[in-house]
């Protein structure tokens, strides 16, 4: 038990540093869909990749009072979200997180997000030896564009 807490202290304070800690997750494009001013959610969306295959446990960002991880399914004719807890990144296979797919919800927006400013998120990330890493990922703020909206059935 010592151990472990140390570890992951230690993950923590490499991640302070701003060197990345060592999980086996590979994070490209990540971005953010900007907001309007009364906008309290947004979705952020980006693509995973591990080599061992790990488990996104956990979201944290300093933008946002919440963070989650959601989904989105059919259910009865209706596209919804919903929060996940563990969200599987298969070994060797990339897992889009995208607008009308899984996304990482931005709860409880602190301000609001203009394109070109850039949101740090914190992953929370699990490996095969169930040791639970911090991965920081610094997503860039897009303008809202025509994509899909997702925040008008949003059950928050
Ligand atoms: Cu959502």
């Amino acid at each position: 038990m010592h151990i472990i807490h140390k570890l992951a202290g230690l993950a923590l304070a490499s991640l302070f540093i701003g060197n990345a800690a060592a999980a086996d997750l590979e994070v490209k494009d990540p971005w953010v869909r900007g907001t309007v001013p009364a906008q309290k959610v947004t979705g952020a969306f980006m693509q995973l990749g591990s080599k061992g295959g790990v488990t996104i446990v956990g979201a944290a960002s300093p933008a946002a009072g919440v963070v989650e991880i959601h989904e989105m399914a059919m259910d009865g004719g209706v596209m919804k979200m919903r929060a996940v807890k563990r969200l599987d990144v298969q070994p060797g296979q990339a897992l889009e997180l995208k607008p009308g797919s899984y996304h990482v919800m931005l709860i409880d927006l602190k301000k609001p997000l203009a394109a070109g400013e850039v949101v740090p998120i914190t992953l929370k990330v699990e490996g095969k030896d169930k040791k639970t890493e911090a991965v920081e990922v610094k997503a860039e703020v897009r303008a809202l564009t025509a994509a899909p909206a997702m925040d008008h059935k949003h059950m928050h």
